[in-house]
């Protein structure tokens, strides 16, 4: 399997790490915009130093809880970001729902889309068509700012593959190739411990679908809840969700700790040759 993504063919064959780069201001000190976006591009340096094969630009938190950001500010804290990265030799996602963002993006040199919000916001369709970008189709329960407080499914892996064919069908027949997909059951948005476990367990049914799965449990609440780490001493733990997740089939896993899920993967692969 081949993803399709801007200029790139990524071969699936083996699985991706994808790094994750915020570029929100609780991730740095107050030092400015040019510290902020200086400080982002860095970062996204070292995790390709490190062996990343995909960097994930965001500029809005999509954590529990978290607030709403503008579409002038998103922007304002991303564009540089993908300027700054154009020609870096590895796809650059960019972490939004909001369609302005992704066409601003994608023509600063963003070569895949990661919409949370599964391109259900009126016109991404229609961006991601009229591109060449990659996108991951997220699936989720409710927004951000409340997602966690009551999250109900009858079937959960019934549902969230339901509604992941359903973005698929759509997303074709707005003309974007079925080679420029990848989905995601979304860990984490909209769903309980026992919810997150149950899509883990089960993630292999997730390759019926015939497209590449993304899988994103780097430093999740789910991990905190299991061993009772703080979100910055969850690192071991995600390294063996990434693990699992690839064992049971994922192809692309989004992290922060790069260096840690490259070097378990290396070990993983060695045994598989
Ligand atoms: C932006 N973001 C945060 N968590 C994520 C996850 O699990 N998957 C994807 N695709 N994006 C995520």
């Amino acid at each position: 399997m081949r993803l399709h993504c801007g200029s790139f063919r990524l071969d699936m064959s083996r699985p991706l790490v994808m790094g994750i780069v915020n570029v929100t201001p609780d991730s740095f000190s107050d030092g400015g915009r040019h510290f902020v976006r200086d400080t982002a591009i860095a970062h996204a340096h070292q995790l390709i130093a490190e062996g990343a094969d995909i960097l994930d630009i965001g500029g809005e938190s999509t954590r529990p809880g978290a607030q709403e950001v503008s579409l002038q500010e998103e922007l304002e804290r991303v564009l540089p970001v993908l300027e700054g990265l154009r020609g870096v030799g590895v796809p650059v996602s960019i972490d939004t729902f909001k369609p302005e963002v992704m066409r601003a993006a994608i023509a600063a040199g963003a070569s895949m889309v990661n919409d949370i919000n599964a391109l259900q916001q009126p016109g991404a369709l229609d961006v991601v068509a009229a591109s060449n970008a990659a996108v991951c189709l997220m699936h989720k329960q409710g927004k951000p700012q409340s997602m966690q407080l009551a999250p109900q499914y009858q079937d959960v892996m019934h549902e969230v593959m339901d509604f992941l064919q359903q973005r698929i069908a759509a997303a074709e027949a707005a003309g974007i190739a079925r080679n420029r997909m990848v989905v995601d059951p979304g860990f984490g948005f909209g769903k309980s411990l026992e919810h997150n476990l149950a899509l883990l367990r089960h993630l292999h049914d997730f390759t019926r679908m015939n497209v590449p799965i993304l899988a994103g449990l780097s430093r999740k609440s789910m991990l905190g809840m299991i061993t009772g780490q703080e979100v910055n001493k969850r690192a071991a733990a995600s390294v063996a969700a990434a693990l699992i997740a690839v064992q049971r089939g994922a192809h692309i896993v989004r992290v922060h700790d790069v260096k840690e899920t490259v070097d378990a993967l290396k070990v993983w692969q060695a045994v598989n040759a």
